[in-house]
């Protein structure tokens, strides 16, 4: 960076680097663009398969049943991929913040305006999607909504800014920009030299992190919030069984209840006497960690069909769980009839620990951790 401050009068500073011209910034922002774009694609598919849409509900897939570990673990790694790219992006551009006049016609006062929302949308959406990772909620607002909203205010002022920006973009889209664009020789190390810094901080921050969900690196998660080794029986736990509240008496009391045209009801010994099925599932959380393990249990489809419950019915599934988000779960037919899709009473060989919701909880193939309830204790055909 080169730029010289003009004393005594207070003057903006002016720039004549060449890592703060456009070509820099079309490298950079097409990484940038890339890791945004996958962000913004697992994202989507991320709060579809949370909060379906009505037209949607009935067909969403329960397989392949590793989907949702690897797009949510594409949009976590992603999102902490665009840190670097995002300070670098904006370190090259920062010059134009001193553009002059700042002003020029009501066009340019719009773009600039995008360019500050672009701006700060992006800052926001990667500092709270961090701070989530971290499980860290030092806002008063619900994450998910405000961090989905502001997604697509950031998706269209990126859009906008591409358009905007699009002759540049093509006149330094490729290594040699042709005719009078054409690069002096010189100016190859210095950009080579940043980009190659900005590959290895991308590939730092990604190798220190992404052992999160892909459990063969964990040892090399030093940067991540979450181990998905540590937790009773090797699986993380988010919300304790005492943080949630689950009293032994509640437990000692504990009955399955399934409503549907014959409702019944079980102890946990019935349940056992039911024909019981391994899986190995993953817990894929959507603070990005995942874990896979082996569950057994009861097919929750044997369950709902002894209660004479219809193919298509969707499922209401209630945890003991007296207060909470997570305490009522809905599940379309696609994840109920799927044989995969359990009533777990078992982990990696062993009864089910307290935190991991005994005597019962639900895991189904392709779903967020977040539907996987704990401690169940209704399931009712709706
Ligand atoms: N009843 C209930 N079920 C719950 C939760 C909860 O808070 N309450 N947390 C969910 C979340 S966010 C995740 S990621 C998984 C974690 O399961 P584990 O603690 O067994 O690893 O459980 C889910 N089931
Ligand atoms: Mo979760």
């Amino acid at each position: 960076m080169r730029f010289s401050w003009r004393f005594p009068v207070l003057k903006y500073p002016s720039f004549t680097g060449r890592l703060h011209d456009a070509r820099t910034a079309t490298a950079v922002g097409r990484l940038l663009g890339a890791a945004i774009a996958v962000c913004l694609v697992t994202g989507l598919i991320s709060h579809v398969l949370q909060h379906p849409p009505a037209v949607l509900a009935n067909d969403l897939p329960s397989r392949p049943a590793w989907g949702y570990r690897v797009s949510q673990g594409l949009h976590t790694a992603s999102g902490i991929a665009a840190v670097p790219l995002l300070l670098v992006k904006l370190w090259s551009v920062y010059p134009r913040l001193f553009v002059r006049p700042p002003v020029r016609s009501v066009p340019h006062a719009l773009e600039r305006l995008s360019v500050a929302v672009l701006v700060a949308t992006a800052l926001f959406e990667l500092f709270s999607g961090l701070l989530n990772i971290a499980q860290w909620y030092p806002w008063p607002f619900s994450f998910v909504p405000v961090h989905f909203a502001v997604g697509w205010l950031l998706t269209g002022s990126l859009l906008l800014h591409m358009a905007v920006k699009y002759p540049q973009i093509a006149a330094h889209w490729r290594r040699r920009s042709p005719g009078t664009l054409a690069l002096p020789a010189e100016d190859a190390p210095d950009r080579r030299a940043l980009l190659a810094a900005l590959g290895g901080a991308v590939g730092a921050v990604t190798l220190t992190t992404v052992g999160q969900s892909v459990t063969p690196l964990a040892g090399l998660d030093l940067l991540a919030p979450r181990h998905p080794g540590h937790g009773e029986q090797g699986l993380p736990v988010n919300r304790t069984a005492a943080g949630a509240g689950i009293t032994e008496r509640a437990l000692r009391e504990w009955r399955l209840s399934i409503d549907g045209p014959r409702p019944y009801q079980l102890t946990l010994d019935e349940l056992r006497a039911m024909p019981q099925h391994e899986v190995t599932l993953p817990i894929a959380c959507v603070e990005g960690w995942s874990k896979s393990a082996r569950w057994t249990g009861v097919r929750v489809r044997d369950l709902l069909d002894r209660a004479g419950a219809p193919e298509g019915a969707l499922v209401r599934v209630t945890s003991l769980q007296q207060h909470g988000a997570y305490r009522v779960m809905v599940m379309p037919h696609t994840y109920a009839r799927d044989p995969l899709t359990l009533l777990a009473l078992g982990l990696n060989g062993r009864v089910l620990p307290p935190d991991h919701g005994f005597p019962a909880r639900i895991i189904a193939p392709n779903r967020p951790g977040v539907l996987q309830t704990k401690w169940v204790s209704r399931l009712e055909a709706l």
